[in-house]
């Protein structure tokens, strides 16, 4: 019996896919937004745009070109392809070196005969990169994720220097066992948490259960998925800093400061102090990254909420 014919167009489209110069990376500004600014940027793996259709099949979406990957078994090229993209591009950064970049890693390739140890971190040395400055998100893909291939995926990274945040916490597989095998920095949690908590109680008290547990641990959590000003005020009042989600920035070709929706949170600021504030959506400046480091680098998460007095934006 011979091969599927959609299989073939499928392989066929993958091979066109990975031989692609517009296979291409996005960044997504991760936003400490106590200060207004951003301090990191996870870095998403893109499918090239414009690609014709394969005899009837529309060309995939990131998350389909994972999956596709991963049943024709190119999962590592495909990942490694991103990665030397993503390196390549930051070191022409003219700011990287105050800049935190976040890679997403999916489990499944570790064990994957074709996994090349020490790919990444010899791809970053060669562009004269520090790991220091990567944080490795352990994909909640992976049906294993609170098994032991998390703890050995991140003892693997962790032991070539880089940090590692558990991404989509909360959902899918990603668990509290997930927390206790991985041990991360960094923990996102999923947007399913954090999507309409200006209007659930029971979503703000799962948060800050949450948030006292990161601050015991000194792992610094990242509210996942904010779209909505209701919801970063929210988010702000319970003492979070470190924030992601289109409100605060949609991923874009190069890392750019965070499009803040000022409205909003002018509006949610001046509700709550008793001075008139002398600033307005225009007269905020949000400034670039700066200080990644002085926020990222391996410092206890902050043991209390900050009073919305010590926001800092600069007007
Ligand atoms: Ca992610």
């Amino acid at each position: 019996m011979g091969v599927p014919l959609a299989t073939i167009m499928l392989a066929a489209m993958l091979d066109q896919i990975l031989c692609s110069p517009r296979l291409t990376v996005a960044f997504q500004p991760i936003v400490d937004v106590s200060a207004g600014r951003a301090v990191a940027y996870e870095v998403l793996g893109r499918a090239p745009a414009n690609l014709p259709s394969t005899a009837g099949y529309a060309p995939p979406r990131p998350d389909q070109l994972v999956e596709m990957a991963w049943k024709q078994g190119r999962l590592v090229e495909l990942e490694q392809a991103w990665r030397s993209i993503a390196i390549e591009r930051i070191a022409r950064l003219p700011d990287r070196a105050d800049a935190v970049f976040f890679f997403n890693l999916d489990t499944r390739v570790i064990e994957d005969p074709c996994h090349i140890p020490g790919f990444t971190l010899r791809a970053l040395e060669r562009a004269g990169l520090s790991p220091k400055k990567i944080v490795l998100e352990l994909s909640e893909r992976d049906p294993e994720l609170g098994g032991e291939r998390i703890e050995r995926t991140a003892a693997h990274y962790r032991s070539q220097g880089f940090r590692i945040a558990l991404d989509d916490w909360g959902a899918g597989f990603s668990t509290l066992a997930a927390i206790v095998r991985c041990r991360p920095e960094f923990l996102k949690v999923d947007r399913s948490l954090i999507d309409g908590i200006s209007d659930d109680t029971l979503r703000r008290d799962i948060l800050q259960a949450v948030l006292t547990f990161c601050s015991c641990q000194g792992i610094h959590l990242i509210a996942e998925g904010v779209e909505r000003g209701s919801d970063l005020a929210t988010l702000l009042d319970n003492g979070v800093s470190l924030a992601q989600g289109y409100l605060l920035g949609r991923p874009a070709p190069e890392p750019t400061p965070p499009a803040l929706h000022v409205t909003a949170v002018v509006e949610w600021l001046a509700s709550r102090v008793r001075r008139p504030l002398r600033m307005s959506p225009r007269s905020i400046a949000i400034k670039p990254v700066t200080r990644a480091d002085a926020i990222m680098q391996a410092q206890p998460a902050p043991s209390k909420a900050l009073p919305y007095r010590e926001f800092r934006f600069r007007v």
